[in-house]
């Protein structure tokens, strides 16, 4: 090792070296520090939930076997095409053509690399589909053009559409500049709401999500995964998230003409904090949830016109 280094050294490789070392590390500290996509950003990014972090590692898995049978089956077809050229006086060799050991071999070989790939696959997708055990649920119900957000057992919830800013700067001809919207060096036009929805770390909450129109889809890409809000229907997902922080999402179903000004901000908060924001909000005894909740509440009308506090799930204490 010491003369390999001292190689490099007297040829100046060194530092060379040291950077091709390093930057593969720097780029993936880079990927962790940002949670929400970036401009120009090649990988996909490890999230901040359990499940977006598996997805991740499938992603990484699987693009490292891609490029395995990339590098096995160009580097053969490009060796060929040099040894086996005409010039050299190669003549076509007729006898793999219907072969059937050949074709039995590769047959099998992509077979077995698709059963390999399958099983941690569908170990990722059986835990995304997994709600059990989730400690509180939030029901999300997607609108032409917004998302309203209750916490189902209290009377908590609220409608949260496009931040006032962004809605007045994206109107024709408003002579705004988008860029003057960005907060803490991040660009928040058409990604800022005017309610984000709260909620706690380290918690498994069961997300329940519907629509009222059309169909929407609910995606934060930093929770890893995408849920279509359809009408009629009630999809299931959950999140775990392991760091608090503001993530951003959008609608992702084109769902009309402001399709493109329904973004979702997700604040994660830890619980602590989370317990007193429930606690402060109005009850909202429109809702249904919030109907289920009073009805559950032995004191008739506490629900209604107490705060949130009284019917706050037993997880969510
Ligand atoms: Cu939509």
């Amino acid at each position: 090792m010491k003369r390999v280094t001292q190689a490099l050294r007297q040829c100046g490789l060194r530092p060379i070296v040291t950077w091709l070392v390093m930057a593969p590390a720097l780029l993936l500290l880079a990927a962790t520090a940002a949670a929400d996509p970036q401009r120009w950003q090649l990988n996909m990014a490890p999230g901040v939930t359990e499940t977006s972090q598996s997805v991740y590692g499938l992603h990484m898995i699987i693009l490292w076997v891609c490029v395995a049978v990339a590098i096995v089956v160009f580097g053969a077809m490009a060796y060929c095409m040099f040894a086996f050229r005409k010039s050299r006086g190669a003549v076509a060799d007729t006898s793999l053509v219907h072969s059937t050991p050949v074709e039995i071999v590769w047959t099998t070989i992509p077979v077995i690399i698709l059963i390999v790939m399958a099983i941690p696959s569908t170990r990722v997708m059986l835990s995304m589909a997994d709600v059990r055990n989730a400690e509180m649920t939030v029901k999300v119900t997607g609108y032409q053009w917004k998302w309203r957000y209750e916490y189902v057992g209290t009377p908590v919830n609220f409608v949260s559409s496009l931040a006032r800013d962004s809605d007045r700067t994206r109107q024709l001809r408003s002579g705004l500049d988008p860029a003057a919207l960005a907060k803490d060096g991040v660009n928040t036009y058409l990604l800022d709401v005017d309610k984000p929805l709260v909620l706690p770390i380290n918690t498994k909450i069961r997300f329940v999500v519907t629509a009222d129109d059309v169909i929407h889809a609910w995606w934060v890409p930093a929770l890893g995964w995408k849920q279509d809000a359809i009408p009629g229907f009630v999809n299931e997902a959950w999140t775990d998230i392991k760091t608090p922080g503001t993530y951003r999402g959008v609608c992702a179903e084109l769902c009309g003409k402001d399709h493109g000004f329904m973004p979702i901000v997700v604040r994660a908060v830890p619980k602590e904090e989370f317990k007193q924001w429930l606690a402060a909000q109005p009850a909202n005894p429109g809702s249904v949830s919030a109907m289920a909740a009073s009805a559950a509440v032995p004191t008739p009308g506490a629900a209604s016109t107490a705060s949130a506090a009284a019917v706050i799930p037993e997880a969510a204490r």
